[in-house]
């Protein structure tokens, strides 16, 4: 009997995005990270993360609700400019780069939810014991908290209490202990490559990454 064909999970679907982008940044298309990463490209792969979002329950609607508000800003930018480092470029000059609400802000505050779920799956996938609130936990200690107001983390910390366990969340994200780990390394792997293509737009325009 045939295997029936695996319909593409959430995970997939976004793993497969943010593959697509990193592929734009390696070695032959080095002319792409001359020219720069597209705008709407990032933007594209971006959006997708949004999925993951209905799986996290009623607590995390915050996080959704700012996470895609800066997107959104990213999707209008792109509108007018075509590149990552345009954005940087303008903002530099009109000296708004960390100014609430700036394109180059915007996009340092979802580059942080990049590396957030990154982190979140390393952890994740370090122990089978490990419950998703500690995985989360431990992961926006390390990426997120430094750079959050009392206020956010006190409410991120109090919200971890209500994520789904292990089971629920493999079950909501119709994966299994196998295909999650492959799912979540691919993206772990796809995001690094673009997570630092972007701090080094900062780096190289002496913007201090502090923030
Ligand atoms: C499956 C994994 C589940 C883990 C869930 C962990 C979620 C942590 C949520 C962190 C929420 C932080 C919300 C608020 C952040 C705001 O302070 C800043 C304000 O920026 P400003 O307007 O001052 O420039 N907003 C952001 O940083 C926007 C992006 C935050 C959202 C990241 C979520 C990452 C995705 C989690 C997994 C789906």
């Amino acid at each position: 009997s045939k295997t029936p064909a695996r319909v593409n999970t959430p995970l997939s679907v976004i793993t497969e995005a943010f593959e697509n982008l990193a592929d734009l940044l390696k070695p032959a298309e080095k002319d792409e990270e001359e020219i720069g990463l597209r705008l709407d490209a990032f933007c594209n792969a971006c959006t997708h993360v949004s999925i993951l979002f209905s799986c996290l329950g009623f607590a995390f609607k915050f996080a959704e609700m700012e996470y895609i508000s800066k997107v959104k800003d990213l999707v209008e930018a792109s509108k007018s400019f075509d590149t990552l480092q345009n954005i940087l470029d303008l903002d530099v000059e009109k000296e708004t780069v960390k100014t609430p609400g700036s394109h180059s802000r915007n996009l340092r505050r979802v580059r942080q939810g990049l590396d957030l779920i990154r982190a979140i799956f390393e952890q994740f996938l370090m122990t089978d014991e490990y419950s998703l609130k500690d995985a989360a936990t431990t992961a926006y200690t390390q990426v997120c908290a430094p750079f959050h107001t009392w206020a956010v983390r006190t409410a991120v910390y109090a919200g971890m209490y209500t994520l789904p366990t292990r089971d629920q969340l493999l079950l909501r994200l119709d994966e299994t202990d196998q295909s999650v780990e492959k799912n979540m390394r691919r993206y772990m792997e796809a995001s690094l490559p673009i997570i630092e293509y972007i701090d080094k737009l900062y780096i190289e325009r002496n913007i201090k990454l502090d923030w």
